[in-house]
């Protein structure tokens, strides 16, 4: 199919705009020469709630769609990505997302439900976040859900807790980054009311997804092993005016300041357009930025660390004794419609 496909045309799962990723995905060469920044951009949110609806990891997806994976490959390994099946309902609010349909019932009730839960953040925790960019919600899932989070990503790295020369083996890791997305251990927070409800008053809707992040490891320097980044960076792209948007991180065990724990710049997000201003001409604010205090936060298991997208942040070299476990986990807007 030489043609981008159209936006309803559908294939066995009946999901809408995934045959046209597909086709953009591997055709990224052609796609280059293409369309104006903000029709790119459009494109792009559109498929992130695509991608992380259906259950699917950027990284995974952006390794998975090699030029030569045809579209039936592609449903195929959504289906067995979520274990044979699809929730119809997740479908429905896919497409209704997607193309600014109304919702069912059952999406309505969650929403209306998540609305009239208490907040769990207080005046002050807002206060914070406007100020800093930066507000912790403690226990957001429980020790047992932690535990079993910790366990799954030990499985699948071949980690052992208490063994000290098992910490360095790099199985399906890059970096600290532990390319594990799909895991039962991994839902409790994805569906957690609580964690909706800490979104939802930052974004100022209840209409949210989840991310299908990955998880990390971070285990103690020694020789060998150096800690190799992420040092302070943004993920947003740094050549557009950065808008709202919050990143989230969640501590699966106790992580002192000194054991790796997550770094930002508290605060950046009142100055980074002046500070960009200050930067040569066609200067990347990534080699800038390299070397700007930053503050490490600790935090206990069960801890969800929210950060706005404009702070410069990172993780650190862990000098503590025991490795650092997390899981990365965002929510985000579904309906793209309603920001352009
Ligand atoms: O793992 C960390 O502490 C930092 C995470 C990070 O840099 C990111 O999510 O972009």
């Amino acid at each position: 199919m030489s043609q981008q496909p159209q936006i309803e045309e559908t294939g066995s799962l009946g999901v809408v705009r995934l045959k046209r990723l597909w086709w953009r995905w591997t055709h990224r060469g052609v796609l280059a020469e293409r369309g104006d920044a903000a029709a790119r951009q459009h494109e792009w949110v559109h498929e992130m709630v695509l991608i992380h609806g259906l259950g699917i990891g950027l990284e995974q997806i952006a390794r998975y769609l090699t030029p030569e994976r045809t579209f039936d490959e592609l449903e195929a390994w959504i289906l067995e990505l979520n274990g044979g099946s699809i929730d119809p309902a997740c479908i429905a609010r896919l497409n209704a997302a997607l193309t600014g349909g109304a919702y069912d019932a059952q999406t309505q009730r969650r929403f209306e439900e998540i609305a009239a839960m208490p907040a769990v953040f207080d005046a002050s925790d807002l206060e914070t976040w406007d100020e800093h960019g930066i507000v912790v919600l403690r226990d957001a899932i429980s020790a047992q859900q932690c535990a079993a989070a910790v366990d799954a990503v030990h499985e699948f790295i071949g980690v052992r807790a208490d063994d000290a020369s098992t910490w360095y083996q790099r199985n399906h890791a890059q970096g600290i980054m532990v390319q594990l997305f799909q895991h039962p251990a991994l839902e409790p927070a994805r569906r957690s009311a609580r964690i909706h409800k800490a979104f939802s008053q930052l974004w100022g809707t209840t209409d949210l997804l989840p991310t299908f992040d990955r998880c990390g490891f971070n285990p103690p320097e020694q020789a060998g092993f150096i800690f190799p980044g992420p040092h302070l960076h943004w993920d947003a792209d740094m050549t557009k005016p950065i808008g709202f948007g919050v990143q989230g991180l969640l501590y699966l065990g106790d992580t002192a300041a000194e054991q790796g724990a997550f770094s930002c710049v508290p605060g950046f997000h009142k100055t980074l357009d002046g500070w960009l201003q200050s930067l040569p001409p066609r200067a990347d604010p990534h080699d800038h930025i390299r070397g700007t205090p930053a503050k490490a936060i600790a935090g206990n298991a069960g801890d969800l660390i929210l950060w706005h997208q404009a702070l410069p942040h990172g993780s650190s070299p862990n000098r503590a004794a025991r490795p650092r476990v997390v899981q990365y986990l965002t929510m985000f807007p579904a309906r793209p419609s309603e920001r352009f």
